[in-house]
């Protein structure tokens, strides 16, 4: 299974720990084609060769070919929502948004809006709960 993180980095990289276990448990599931959200001496305005274009067209290339996105969509980016809107445009993609009422934000109408308990789901959750939410998704995924 080819799996889709999301996660902030120039929205701000405050969770940037929790986005490292999530990945880690993500592992268990499949390969996850994104670990580039995991780094962290980013300064947050240099990237690869190529520029902002290369980023994007190749992490497009990645939404495309992954069966599963999961985002941790806490910390407002507008690169997570664009992700997220292209990959609900997209047939036969699973989407899985987390988010933690704990932060005391409220998720964009936009997000919590386009949930449909089926194919894009969000899950409002507390860190310790994280094992036990991933689990719970990918075994629905199974037995459909
Ligand atoms: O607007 P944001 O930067 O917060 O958007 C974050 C989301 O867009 C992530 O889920 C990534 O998949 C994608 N994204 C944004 N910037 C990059 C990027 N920059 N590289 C790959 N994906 C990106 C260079 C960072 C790197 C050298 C650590």
């Amino acid at each position: 299974m080819k799996i889709y993180f999301c996660g902030s980095i120039r929205g701000g990289r405050s969770d940037q720990q929790l986005y490292q276990r999530i990945v880690n448990e993500l592992h268990r599931y499949g390969s996850v084609l994104t670990e580039h959200v995991l780094c962290s001496d980013w300064s947050g305005e240099e990237g690869p060769a190529g520029g902002d274009r290369a980023i994007h067209d190749r992490d497009l290339a990645w939404l495309q070919q992954s069966d599963v996105v999961v985002a941790e969509v806490t910390q407002p980016s507008l690169g997570v929502g664009y992700e997220l809107g292209r990959a609900a445009d997209m047939k036969e993609k699973k989407v899985l948004c987390l988010f933690r009422p704990s932060s005391g934000r409220a998720l964009s109408a936009m997000i919590r809006g386009a949930a449909d308990g089926r194919r894009l789901l969000v899950v409002d959750y507390s860190e310790e709960q994280l094992e036990a939410v991933l689990d719970r998704f990918f075994s629905s995924l199974q037995s459909v």
